[in-house]
């Protein structure tokens, strides 16, 4: 299969390893922009409270409050090393910028390099004009409304992948920390399309969204993901070889970034990412046919491609060969991925993206379906005694394979690399499934109790990777009999 884009990736990947990001508090910049308070007329940006600490009347609910504070900071546009970014007075690179609830936040640009940028921070609907003259400047202006952790930006397209990305804290991180929650996005193991009845070839729709969202990924931290359809893995997509399959990609008005979509199962250019470089507000579409049976991974393949793929974009598609696969009682959806965050594990608060330790493979996180709980308490796996299961097991990386093992079995049947054009293997305790790869395992069982899914690469366990199956039924103590402790992980 050809992959036309992967030479753009190269090339991203390799100018981004000249790149050194600090993330250190604009001091300078802060203090200036509190000698700056309460100082009505004497700037233009300082704001008259609309919503004071008057006690006569009720206040207006619909008004945001205003601490009538102005912060101001300055950042330029550089080009360093073919590394874009925004510099603060002091050289820091990308700087942090803070702010607490209800200050005036006001940010001038100035343009640096020549080239044209704006400065945005989509989630708070905030955007500057652009300004393309080296020396030319823009202000961005806004008052604050609530606490948070919010990306700042170049919406220029490619201005981001280059690196043009920093955060802006408003209220007290100590005080904000502790407070992350945010709606799952991890997806049900159980949601995925029946087998197909045996049928002729079909022309098949398809339409994925690529969503942006703040998710849940551990108790008390969260993770800005980015999705195919709001969970992750994206939507398991069930085919039949022969099958030709139309894919729209539509990006809503309000993502950061462009994505696109690269399935595996595709003949072609970039998989399909080649058509489908989609800009924010946007939609493509292409058209496939499915030449060979397997069980393939899809991702979204734009630069930085790696970051998109650990911030979630990645699932699999099946394609069943013409007489179907064995009947099981059970089939499971299960990807394996690994995230870079700028916070460590266990860390409260919304962990954050950490583009270094993505470069370097210095992952803080491993994850089944998304997030360290979503497999163990979110969606632990059912089945029973007698019962034969199926996994559909996929890395989406994007940099580690997974030794997929499952505690206490044996799969009685393992499709290596998920190919099905080969006799299956028999009796095998662990499989390696590479990254941007797939298999599939199938067990009978025999014994009731807990099975846990693991890498056996151990460690990760302790960095978030664990799913558990539950197997209910009678006892089987010609195969195992013994009292079973608790505490030990099983
Ligand atoms: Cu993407």
């Amino acid at each position: 299969m050809s992959h036309n884009h992967t030479s753009t990736l190269d090339k991203a990947i390799t100018t981004s390893r000249n790149v050194v990001i600090t993330c250190t508090v604009a001091v300078t910049a802060a203090l200036l922009g509190m000698t700056l308070l309460n100082l009505p007329g004497s700037q233009g940006q300082a704001q008259t409270p609309t919503h004071s600490t008057s006690t006569t009347t009720t206040p207006a609910p619909a008004a945001p409050a205003t601490t009538g504070k102005v912060v101001a900071y300055t950042l330029e546009t550089v080009m360093e090393g073919g590394k874009m970014g925004f510099k603060s007075p002091d050289g820091t690179f990308n700087p942090v910028l803070h702010a607490q609830p209800g200050d005036t936040i006001k940010i001038t640009l100035i343009n640096g390099d020549g080239i044209l940028h704006d400065i945005a921070i989509p989630e708070l609907k905030q955007d500057s004009t652009d300004i393309g003259t080296k020396g030319s400047r823009t202000v961005l202006s806004f008052v604050a409304e609530k606490a948070g952790t919010f990306t700042y930006i170049c919406n220029l397209p490619g201005h981001v992948a280059a690196g043009m990305t920093g955060q802006l804290i408003v209220g007290n991180p100590a005080a904000a920390t502790p407070a992350a929650s945010a709606p799952s996005i991890a997806r049900n193991p159980t949601d995925l399309p029946a087998p197909l009845a045996r049928r002729a070839p079909q022309h098949l729709k398809y339409e994925f969204e690529t969503i942006e969202k703040v998710g849940h990924l551990a108790d008390g931290t969260t993770y800005n993901y980015w999705t195919f359809n709001g969970q992750v893995p994206g939507p398991f997509v069930r085919i039949r070889v022969g099958d030709t399959v139309d894919v729209t990609l539509k990006n809503p008005k309000d993502s950061v970034a462009p994505h696109s979509i690269d399935f595996h199962a595709v003949t072609g250019p970039g998989g399909g990412a080649a058509a489908t470089q989609t800009a924010p507000g946007g939609q493509t579409n292409f058209t496939f046919k499915a030449l060979n049976p397997g069980l393939y991974v899809y991702h979204c393949a734009t630069p930085m491609v790696a970051h998109h793929i650990t911030s979630g974009m990645y699932g699999l598609i099946l394609v069943e060969p013409e007489a179907g696969l064995p009947k099981v009682d059970r089939e499971f959806y299960v990807m394996q991925g690994e995230l870079y965050t700028q916070k460590s594990i266990g860390e409260k608060g919304d962990a954050g993206f950490d583009v270094d330790k993505l470069l370097h493979e210095n992952p803080e996180y491993f994850v089944f379906n998304g997030s360290t709980d979503a497999l163990t308490k979110e969606y632990p796996m059912k089945a029973k005694v007698g019962e034969t299961v199926r996994v559909f097991f996929g890395v989406g990386g994007p940099n580690y394979a997974s030794n997929f093992h499952v505690i206490g079995e044996i799969f009685d049947t393992v499709y290596p690399e998920a190919s099905m054009a080969n006799a299956p293997m028999k009796h095998v305790q662990t499989t390696l499934v590479p990254a941007g790869g797939a298999t599939m395992a199938e067990f009978k069982l025999q014994v009731p109790g807990n099975y846990p899914f693991v890498d056996h690469a151990l460690s990760r366990m302790e960095l978030g990777l664990k799913a558990m199956l539950h197997v209910e039924g009678p006892e089987n103590h010609a195969i195992f009999k013994g009292k079973v402790q608790s505490g030990g992980g099983h």
